[in-house]
């Protein structure tokens, strides 16, 4: 399937908008395609904490960090500990179980392990999603043949402002990763962060590669950064909350199909602004209380905001 060409220019525009224009053409796209009081939820699990190579500048996990983010080098989870978080997920209505580990990318032994761990949330009948870095076309041949749904690996933010984000990786690295798992067969989840000091257009920018990857992601989580203490961006300055919202929107109409989430950043907005990025097209959202080294919202405030919104689950 073919998507139409989104420039940077005409990314830029929708956000250069009205805000109650851009929300209308968002709830107009929305609605041709999905079913508007309906959000899904997807579970996290980090299965292997810290000790990252790399050096993203939001990240808590990075090892040459870790002794300013407290961040304790953890050991890839046995397959018991999954099936506990996995069954307990499944229990609380999510529908995908999305596993992430700090790597730079798998090792072949890892990878084995790994394996395993989609087969258990398979056989529980959820979706799985896996995140674990860079992957080689060899690497996703072998995940798509385990049966996992998606893999989970984000551009971040516009390849112009990369580089000042991240010096360990190239994004056209990513790109490649991104071409293996496509190659391979699984769906696609790659987003990005908002609230980097970024400015609009690295935010149009990123929200147009994002729509040309051609097809676009299936899932396309929008994290707000969570500006963790010890991580060159703990003092990143504040986003104005409506330009987050825009951001979604911009998500929503440049990529009608896909299940737009509400990722990272959720604990620390209200629930109007929730609710605002749910009007702007947002329809999925992680769910439980730890995202993978910060907190997310508890269970049951989503319970009561979906109530409150009249949302029901998908
Ligand atoms: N190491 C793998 C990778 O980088 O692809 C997988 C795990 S990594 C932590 C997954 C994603 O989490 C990143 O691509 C980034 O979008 C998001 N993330 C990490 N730290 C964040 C933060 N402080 N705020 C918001 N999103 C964050
Ligand atoms: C994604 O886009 N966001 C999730 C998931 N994919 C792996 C991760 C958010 C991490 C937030 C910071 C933390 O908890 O360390
Ligand atoms: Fe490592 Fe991923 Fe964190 Fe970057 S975002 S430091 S690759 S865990």
């Amino acid at each position: 399937m073919t998507s139409p060409h989104w420039t940077a220019d005409a990314t830029e525009a929708l956000f250069e908008l009205p805000f109650n224009d851009l929300i209308f053409r968002a709830q107009e796209v929305h609605r041709q395609r999905f079913d508007a009081n309906t959000v899904q939820r997807s579970a996290l699990l980090s299965i292997k904490t810290g000790g990252c190579s790399e050096d993203c500048g939001y990240c808590s996990q990075a090892a040459r960090r870790d002794q300013q983010t407290g961040i304790e080098r953890g050991k890839l989870l046995e397959l018991d500990e999954v099936k506990v978080a996995a069954q307990a997920a499944k229990d609380k209505g999510a529908t995908r179980f999305c596993m992430g580990a700090a790597w730079r990318g798998p090792k072949e032994g890892d990878l084995d392990k790994v394996i395993e761990m989609v087969r258990v949330v398979k056989d529980l009948g959820m979706e799985a999603c896996l995140t674990l870095g860079l992957l080689d076309a060899g690497q996703a041949e072998k995940l798509a043949a385990a049966g996992l749904d998606y893999y989970n690996h984000n551009l971040d933010t516009s390849a112009e402002f990369y580089g000042q984000v991240i010096t360990t990786h190239s994004q056209a690295a990513r790109m490649n990763t991104l071409m293996s798992v496509r190659a391979a067969g699984m769906k696609i989840c790659c987003g990005g962060i908002i609230g980097m000091g970024e400015t609009r257009r690295v935010r149009a920018a990123l929200i147009a590669q994002l729509a040309n990857l051609n097809p676009a992601p299936e899932s396309v989580p929008i994290n707000h950064l969570v500006a963790i203490p010890g991580t060159p961006m703990e003092n990143a300055p504040p986003l104005d909350p409506f330009e987050f919202v825009r951001t979604i929107a911009a998500a929503r109409i440049t990529m009608p199909t896909s299940w737009v989430r509400l990722s990272a950043g959720r604990m620390q907005m209200s629930d109007e602004l929730q609710a605002l990025c749910f009007l702007a097209g947002a329809n999925s959202i992680f769910y439980g209380t730890q995202l993978l080294t910060t907190e997310n919202a508890e269970a049951a405030r989503d319970e009561a905001l979906f109530s409150r919104l009249g949302l029901k689950a998908a």
